[in-house]
């Protein structure tokens, strides 16, 4: 059925993939041209070649199919050191790389994510941006979603609000893919769900997001970093997204055009909506053209598979 559980499973991890690729581009930039943005997300030539967030996306999701929709922190922490030791050039975070060799030289998984940035652990926005399929596990209520989301980041971000990066982002995948296509989100109903299983300081910024839903796009990237930290993009990703529920390619230029961390809240934002969506709202020229789309889907009904109610523990 087109509004299927697969669907927006699939939709979600090939819409973020393919957004992850198309923000790539301009990753760090600010100020950027709407024309440029377009352009680009109008006019997709070549392959769409994704990031860490993807390859990180697709090692959960893989993870999650195979422990019927569980984390196993250890499993999870290797899988990571493997796949950024097979493809160290996908553009990893500072603090991840350093800590992910840090695995791969035999230091346990605790101690490389403890002993980050000082010793206070990563609030970068990495496990958010990977913490789609945590999302996308059928079954769970959002209680259990958020305890898995807490697991799943906390193999290599161990500061609250990365942790709470993690969090909304896979809450905000799991309530889109549970609201009918044709049923209005309720802003403040998603916003404070979501804000009530975050800590205060994440909470506070979730509660802004409400404000900046009418205006011009620019409020958005006045209102937050739109960095590299959970913090400064999580938010906004999901202020992309109830700006544009329906509609991938106006959401995708107008996470990018906020500049800064664009592959990282371009992909979050796209993950909500797609889950929301589903497959068919794919921009057929994306799905075309984005690197190991085979497998992306593949993730994605493993995923739909790991809610079967004999094997499901999440
Ligand atoms: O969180 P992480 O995996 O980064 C994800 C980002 C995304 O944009 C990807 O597309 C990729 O480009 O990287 O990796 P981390 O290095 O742990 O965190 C990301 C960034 O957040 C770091 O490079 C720092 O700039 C910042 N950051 C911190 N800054 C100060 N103090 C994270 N933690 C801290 C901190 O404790
Ligand atoms: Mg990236
Ligand atoms: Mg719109
Ligand atoms: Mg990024």
């Amino acid at each position: 059925a087109p509004n299927s559980w697969q669907t927006r499973a699939r939709g979600s991890l090939l819409l973020a993939a393919c957004a992850d690729a198309l923000g790539s581009v301009f990753e760090g930039q600010r100020g950027l041209d709407p024309e440029r943005v377009a352009e680009a997300v109008d006019h997709v030539a070549s392959s769409l070649c994704w990031t860490d967030d993807t390859a990180q996306t697709l090692v959960l999701a893989e993870h999650l199919a195979a422990h019927g929709g569980r984390i196993e922190s250890d499993a999870l922490a290797a899988g990571f050191a493997d796949a950024w030791s097979a493809e160290p050039w996908r553009g990893y975070g500072h603090g991840a790389v350093q800590m992910l060799a840090q695995i791969n030289d035999g230091t346990p998984w605790r101690e490389a994510a403890q002993s980050a940035f000082g010793g206070s652990g990563s609030l970068g926005n990495g496990a958010a941006m990977r913490a789609a399929p945590v999302g996308l596990v059928p079954g769970c209520s959002l209680d259990e979603v958020a305890v898995a989301a807490t697991a799943s980041a906390g193999v290599s971000h161990v500061h609250p609000e990365g942790i709470d990066g993690a969090v909304a982002q896979a809450l905000a995948v799991a309530i889109a893919a549970r609201t009918p296509k044709d049923q209005g989100l309720q802003v403040n109903e998603v916003i404070e769900a979501i804000a009530a299983r975050t800590g205060a300081v994440f909470a506070a910024e979730l509660r802004a997001v409400p404000a900046l839903l009418a205006g011009p796009a620019a409020a958005i990237s006045d209102r937050y970093r739109c960095d590299a930290t959970a913090l400064g993009a999580v938010p906004p990703a999901i202020a992309v997204f109830l700006r544009h529920p329906d509609d991938p390619v106006a959401l995708v230029k107008e996470a990018i055009g906020l500049g800064g961390d664009t592959d990282t809240i371009a992909a979050m934002a796209a993950a909500i909506c797609g889950a929301h969506c589903g497959e068919a709202a794919v921009p057929q020229p994306w799905s075309a053209a984005l690197e190991q789309a085979a497998r992306v889907r593949a993730a994605a009904d493993g995923l739909t598979r790991s809610g079967d109610a004999a094997q499901r523990r999440c």
